[in-house]
């Protein structure tokens, strides 16, 4: 069921021995929901971008949805690319390597998922986490406790049920 506007949850992880809360935003990928959407990106200590492995048009809409991160983020926000739906191996039209190739041109960590089978979906969540606690850590200014109403982490992009 496509997002209206934000979906909202919250979960625990461990991450190295410590307890992480994460304040998930879902925002929808639906062109008319743009304006409500990109106001949730300020305040965010990660952004996970996700596109549908067997949907060029989602994978090639990357470099749009990381042009509004960088238009509506700060400059060293975290990032992750995902490329999702690895369960229709036999419909896939982007392979790992193009997607690892438009993660590096990003600079952002890459990996694939399946929600539909859970394959790498904690995994993903858990290299979020990593990479905002490592983030942070370089930038004392932008602790988690900066913006307590805000989330640690947002999805965005089209083909996600993370
Ligand atoms: N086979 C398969 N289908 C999936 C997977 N993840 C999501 N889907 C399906 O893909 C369709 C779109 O999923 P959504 O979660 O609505 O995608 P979305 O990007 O959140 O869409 P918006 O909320 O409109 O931005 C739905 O029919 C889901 O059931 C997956 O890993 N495998
Ligand atoms: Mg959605």
């Amino acid at each position: 069921m496509p997002t209206i506007g934000v979906d909202f949850k919250i979960r625990t992880i461990d991450s190295d021995d410590k307890v992480c809360k994460l304040q998930i935003w879902d925002t929808a990928g639906q062109e008319r929901f743009k304006t409500i959407t990109s106001s949730y990106y300020k305040g965010a200590h990660g952004i996970i971008v996700t596109y549908d492995i067997t949907d060029r048009d989602s994978f090639n809409a990357v470099h749009t949805w990381m042009s509004e991160v960088e238009k509506y983020t700060q400059d060293n926000i975290t990032r992750i690319l995902v490329g999702n739906k690895t369960d229709l191996e036999s419909k896939r039209a982007v392979s790992f390597e193009e997607g690892q190739e438009m993660a590096n041109h990003y600079c952002v960590r890459f990996l694939e998922t399946s929600a539909k089978e859970c394959k790498n979906v904690d995994q993903a969540f858990q290299l979020m986490t990593r990479e905002i606690k490592s983030n942070v850590a370089q930038t004392p200014q932008r602790r988690a406790t900066d913006d307590p109403q805000r989330g640690a982490t947002k999805l965005t992009g089209k083909g996600t049920a993370l």
